[in-house]
């Protein structure tokens, strides 16, 4: 079990050279101890709250820094404790001197995202805040960070009490019909409250498909490219990333092992990745290299199938067929490559999207960079206020469910104590989300994906 008694200290910014470096003080006594190494021209614990103060730190009669202090009084701060912020010079070696110099005072290094977590306990964020920190840091658009932001202010978490009290309202309302069950009065209007648990449920599946969307916001939007061997995939590849990274050769089954890469399209950040064409081969490294391409296809959002024109434009009509077979969810488009080697014949139906490229001379790359755009756009576009994670949606399903079953009970006439229970456990399901109810294996889930200094 970690102390929560004792100050905690870390490096609030990143590691390395930079202007200044921020170390972060947070808990009780936090004012008493930094006084000890600070000199300014008040003492901090003298101090007003949300006040800055310029000063020396010393480690005994040694010169460490000059620096300021910026003064949060609790409950106004972060972490909800007494908070000092020391900004002093960046570099490796002063934060550090200063952190040990507290650490020999008793103050304690913080665990990773241990000022969070203090901020939650002490209720100044819940937990869908807490995991927009998370994800804010991380992001890696501005759709993911602005729609971070907005998960960070609380309208969500606003939204899931509102819901909660409804239900805790109907509850209440099926357990007093209860008290009254020997006289035999009903007052409850059944139909209403399916209604108003139809609502809730609705809310719930409507989150969850945001899903996807959400999942690319954090990771960003994949793209596999499939194709039989000496199609010009990793050609291709190069071509999209405008620079050779991939080995090309005239020699069927180059491409072994896959390659990832990430390319912005615009603001939207693409992993694109080259994998091994797909033949019959004996070769055990280009099985194995074969493999794995049905479980990359298998996480990519969209799928590029390359066929090589100038062997035929339908040679690919298989592969095609199979891939649209296993991955019927996924965008999956057709590109025609090698069109320097042979005309385009236009007049040909396809029952598929087809673009016409040459890979080699760089011709029609734009094309498909702004359909993968468009694509990934639909799929992100309806992602508003919250970057849903695997945690919520297992949540959000739960409730769903335990909020069915009390729809079937009321459909089968069940006493209210069984439809009320059911709700119960859709409540206390639901109070995850926010961290009304949470137990420390949640907690420590969640926080262990945070890094030292948040
Ligand atoms: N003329 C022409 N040749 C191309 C084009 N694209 C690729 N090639 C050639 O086709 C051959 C195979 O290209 P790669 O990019 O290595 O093909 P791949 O699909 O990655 O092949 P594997 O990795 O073996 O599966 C090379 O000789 C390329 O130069 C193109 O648009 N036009
Ligand atoms: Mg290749």
């Amino acid at each position: 079990m970690i102390n929560i008694n004792i100050p905690i200290t870390a490096l609030a910014t990143p590691p390395g050279i930079g202007g200044i470096a921020v170390i972060r003080v947070s808990g009780k006594g936090t004012f008493e101890i930094v006084d000890e190494i600070f000199t300014g021209k008040i003492k901090l614990i003298d101090a007003k709250s949300h006040t800055i103060h310029y000063g020396k730190i010393f480690n005994n009669d040694i010169l460490i820094d000059t620096v300021t202090c910026s003064v949060f009084k609790s409950p106004n701060s972060y972490t909800g404790e007494d908070v000092v912020e020391i900004s002093c010079h960046g570099g490796m070696i002063i934060s550090q001197e200063i952190i040990n110099l507290l650490i020999s005072i008793g103050v304690r290094l913080a665990e990773p995202g241990e000022f969070t977590k203090r901020a939650f306990l002490n209720g100044k964020m819940d937990l869908l805040q807490v995991e927009a920190v998370a994800d804010l840091i991380h992001s890696i658009s501005i759709k993911s960070e602005q729609t971070s932001a907005r998960q960070l202010i609380g309208g969500l978490s606003l939204r899931f009490a509102e819901l909660r009290k409804q239900l805790i309202d109907i509850c209440s309302l099926l357990e007093l019909e209860l008290d009254f069950s020997e006289e035999d009065v009903e007052f409850v209007d059944k139909s209403g409250i399916k209604l108003k648990i139809g609502e809730v449920i609705d809310y719930c599946d409507s989150l969850l498909q945001f899903q996807k969307g959400s999942e690319i916001l954090r990771s960003g939007y994949m793209v596999g490219i499939a194709g039989y061997p000496n199609s010009g995939k990793s050609t291709f590849f190069n071509a999209l990333l405008n620079k050779e990274r991939a080995i090309v050769s005239h020699i069927a089954g180059t491409t072994r092992d896959y390659l990832e890469e990430t390319i912005y399209i615009k603001d939207l950040p693409v992993r694109i990745i080259d994998t091994a064409g797909i033949r019959e081969t004996e070769d055990v490294i280009e099985i194995e290299g074969i493999k794995f391409v049905e479980k990359l296809l298998n996480q990519s959002n969209m799928i590029l199938i390359i066929n090589d024109i100038s062997i035929s434009d339908n040679n690919s009509d298989e592969l095609i067929k199979n891939i649209n077979s296993k991955y019927p969810d996924r965008e999956v488009a057709i590109i025609q490559n090698k069109i320097d080697l042979k005309p385009i014949e236009l007049d040909k139906q396809k029952d598929y999207k087809e673009f016409f490229i040459s890979a080699k001379g760089s011709i029609g790359i734009e094309e498909i960079k702004n359909n993968i755009y468009d694509k990934a756009l639909i799929s992100t576009d309806r992602v508003n206020d919250i970057i849903l994670n695997q945690r919520h949606s297992l949540i959000l399903k739960n409730a769903s469910e335990f909020l069915r079953n009390a729809i079937n009970a009321i459909d089968l006439q069940m006493e209210n104590e069984v439809i009320s229970i059911e709700i119960r456990t859709a409540i206390k399901t639901l109070g995850e989300i926010t961290g009304e109810t949470y137990s420390e294996d949640i907690l420590n889930n969640i926080f262990s994906n945070f890094c030292i200094g948040k």
